[in-house]
């Protein structure tokens, strides 16, 4: 079953995507997500330029061999950008694969191992009113677990907070933004936003917080410590994680669980972490790590070391990676948790998916394939806005980690 064509479309229909559409001899097509949040062009010359021109003749049936010819073929290994082509890829063939075999990707993996993805929410405020009334909120929205940031007291501007009254989204239309941070102000302020939120709504919602990379090992032992009465389900990205050995300083002084991975490309980024369990959860993705084909390895590996899944889910992944990883979510058996922020309602008018939340849960439907297409004369209304992360710099104006 040769691949006739491949097409990359890019659209904004309130944030930027790139998606890409494999098709192939008998009329079956496949969808995969290549979007990288600030540097999504990138990625569509990667694409675009480089392996297009080589899927094009080639077996769509063969997922696995393609996988390791745009992986070890390249020569150039790893990177974000190369691992976000080759998941695209990848999560488009098994797109048609399962199509082709009538079946929900879910099957295909192996099989229901649970009735639907257990999913946190994002609560957050400028202030710890505003973080507990969106706690509020999201209980109210049936969310089992929530996920709270909150602004701190002299601060403009930090991680996880919406601007308005809308939702948070990290991603700002122009050139960079820049925030603020303080470490001692931050470390004085989060314990006693759990404190009122375990005051205020008991023992019954899971709780998570996520630092963002800001911390030293050192700070986050700390951090780590003083969060330990609210029972947190995880704390996460405590300090950056390109050196793994780094948290076995937290891991030796606090029992508050740790989750790490959004970033990473490839097992290599998490190896170290997983096989001296130094970490509860891996939150590497299908579409940042590689596609289905290597997250099942990140996956297995997690497995031999009691750590489970924690997808990051934010809404800088596309429909189409949310709908494959439900689709994860559903068989893999060291299943943890699934992240999710819901799209924006424009984006809807672009993707249509077959995954739905349900009473704290995300559920997949049976459509054969990932269940998430585009409708293409649509996503040419939405044309491509550049638009970036945030920076972060410290009080004194010291670049620092976002
Ligand atoms: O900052 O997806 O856990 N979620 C996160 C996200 C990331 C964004 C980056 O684009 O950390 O909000
Ligand atoms: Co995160």
């Amino acid at each position: 079953m040769k691949i006739t064509d491949a097409r990359v479309i890019v659209c904004c229909p309130g944030r930027n995507f790139v998606t890409l559409k494999i098709e192939t001899e008998d009329g079956v097509t496949g969808l995969g997500d290549a979007t990288l949040n600030g540097r999504e062009l990138a990625v569509v010359s990667y694409l675009e330029d480089h392996v297009l021109p080589c899927l094009i003749g080639r077996d769509a049936r063969c997922i696995e061999d393609t996988w390791q010819y745009l992986y070890r073929g390249a020569y150039w290994r790893r990177g974000p950008v190369t691992m976000a082509a080759i998941s695209a890829v990848d999560v488009a063939l098994w797109d048609i694969k399962a199509k082709c075999a009538g079946m929900p990707l879910y099957q295909l993996l192996g099989g229901r191992s649970r009735g639907g993805a257990l999913v946190y929410g994002h609560a957050n405020g400028r202030t710890l009113d505003e973080a507990l009334a969106a706690v509020a909120q999201f209980k109210a929205e049936g969310f089992r677990a929530i996920r709270v940031q909150c602004g701190l007291p002299d601060i403009e501007k930090v991680y996880g907070v919406a601007n308005g009254d809308g939702p948070y989204e990290p991603a700002k239309k122009g050139l960079p933004p820049e925030e603020q941070w303080s470490t001692p102000d931050y470390l004085r302020f989060v314990p006693q936003v759990f404190a009122k939120v375990r005051a205020e709504f008991g023992n019954g919602p899971l709780l998570l917080h996520d630092v963002h990379h800001r911390l030293s090992p050192n700070e986050a032992a700390r951090l780590g410590q003083d969060l330990e009465p609210y029972r947190l389900f995880w704390m996460e990205d405590p300090t950056p994680a390109e050196n793994q050995a780094g948290f076995r300083l937290i891991r030796q002084r606090t029992t508050t669980p740790l989750a790490v991975g959004e970033i990473f490309n490839t097992v290599w980024d998490c190896k170290q972490l997983i096989e001296e369990q130094l970490i509860d959860y891996i939150r590497a993705t299908i579409l940042h790590a590689g596609g289905v084909t290597h997250m099942r390895t990140i996956a297995a590996l997690a497995g031999l070391h009691q750590v489970r899944t924690g997808m990051h889910g934010a809404t800088d992944l596309s429909p189409v990676t949310l709908g494959a990883q439900v689709h994860f979510d559903t068989w893999v058996p060291n299943f943890g948790i699934q992240e999710l922020m819901l799209h924006e309602p424009v984006t809807g008018e672009v993707f249509s998916c077959d995954y739905r939340f349900e009473d704290g849960y995300l559920v997949t439907g049976d459509k054969p394939g990932h269940g998430v297409e585009i409708d293409e004369a649509k996503a040419a209304d939405y044309p491509y806005e550049p638009a970036y992360l945030p920076v972060n710099r410290l009080t004194d104006g010291t670049l620092w980690d976002w």
